[in-house]
């Protein structure tokens, strides 16, 4: 009895010890990326709860190009429909000042934990084909009208970051130029550039690469890549992205991997993920050998809709990603 009352005593230690000593030493060593992607409508969605409920990071989704170089900013507005609105065009910022503003405020507001605002282009619509196009008309040079529009958004909304979330072109050769060009100190300016994969680990390897040794591109400007964990995504092991994303040398740079769980939603439920559920996989993720910098959710809108509370979601992040 007391043999036995022993081994159960020593086994369990046995099993809670090694987990102490990895969570104490790898939590605290992630960064602390805490990120929303906004694919609610920016002048309808909840602009309190998106600065006090512990995000870091805001991604406004999604961004194209048309034929010209205009770029629009794709909505969910019910007011509009939904349609686009023309945010940049022939090198002038013409999305009016509700949008400028509200961009803005993410970090200047007081007492916001914002103090990243991104956009995100997808490949859901031609922009990327669109882009090879003008790159191959006009060059990635900061005088053309792609580099001047770019520069207009950035200034206007004071923006921190482009986010690629190519799923279906993959072109590495026009996706460096465009890079490149949205890098330009002298042109379109970005400080930074993020990824959104949801698969094809060696495009995004070679996109890496290529950044990494462009002699046009600021150290560390490639600094994050948010991956998908839900939908075609779903299978992602980040410990497996971060190994094939890794510097292969002393001159390149490490990106940080932050996993994006998408949030309870309506439209694909088993995709949806509750905060209690989204604690167990980032804490799971925080735990695995190579880490991870932080992590995120796909999407305000959600949150809304299903009438979840940012601030639970909020605070599953805050534990984990300080
Ligand atoms: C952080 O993680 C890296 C790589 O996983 C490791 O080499 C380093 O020792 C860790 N630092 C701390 C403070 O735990
Ligand atoms: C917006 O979020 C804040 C903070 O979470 C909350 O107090 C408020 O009720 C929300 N407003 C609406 C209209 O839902
Ligand atoms: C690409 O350009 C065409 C022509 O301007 C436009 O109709 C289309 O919507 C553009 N694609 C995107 C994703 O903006
Ligand atoms: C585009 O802007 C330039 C000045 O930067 C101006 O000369 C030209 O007329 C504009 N073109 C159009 C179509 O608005
Ligand atoms: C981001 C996203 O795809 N959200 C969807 C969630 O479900 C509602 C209702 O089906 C859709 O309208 C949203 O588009």
């Amino acid at each position: 009895m007391y043999v036995f009352l022993w081994m159960i005593a020593l086994f369990g230690l046995l099993l809670s010890a090694p987990v102490t000593a990895i969570s104490s030493i790898d939590i605290s060593n992630t960064t602390g990326i805490r990120a929303l992607f906004l694919f609610k409508d920016v002048l309808e969605s909840n602009t309190t709860a998106l600065l006090t409920s512990g995000f870091n990071t805001l991604i406004i989704f999604s961004f194209g190009v048309l034929g010209n170089g205009d770029i629009v900013y794709y909505t969910t507005n019910t007011m509009t429909g939904g349609i686009h609105t023309t945010v940049a065009s022939n090198g002038t910022y013409v999305g009016g000042a509700a949008l400028a503003d509200k961009a803005r405020s993410y970090k200047t507001s007081p007492g916001s934990s914002v103090d990243r605002v991104e956009i995100s282009m997808s490949s859901s619509g031609t922009a990327f084909q669109n882009v090879t196009a003008l790159l191959q008309r006009d060059g990635a040079g900061p005088d053309t009208v792609l580099a001047r529009n770019f520069g207009a958004l950035r200034k206007a909304w004071t923006l921190d970051a482009f986010n690629n979330d190519d799923e279906s072109v993959y072109d590495v050769a026009s996706t460096l130029k465009l890079a490149e060009m949205l890098g330009d100190p002298d042109g379109a300016a970005f400080p930074h550039y993020t990824a959104a994969p949801y698969t094809n680990m060696r495009f995004w390897t070679a996109v890496r690469q290529s950044i990494s040794a462009s002699a046009r591109l600021p150290r560390n400007y490639f600094d994050r890549v948010y991956l998908q964990e839900y939908d075609g995504g779903a299978g992602n092991d980040p410990a497996t992205w971060q190994t094939a994303l890794a510097p292969k040398t002393k001159d390149e740079d490490a990106v940080n991997m932050v996993p994006i769980l998408w949030v309870t939603n309506d439209s694909k439920p088993s995709e949806g993920t509750t905060p209690a559920q989204a604690d167990t996989r980032f804490r799971r993720w925080a735990l695995s050998r190579a880490g991870i910098s932080g992590g995120g959710y796909w999407n305000d809108y959600d949150i809304e809709k299903m009438k979840s509370s940012y601030i639970e979601y909020g605070n599953v992040l805050k534990a984990i990603f300080l």
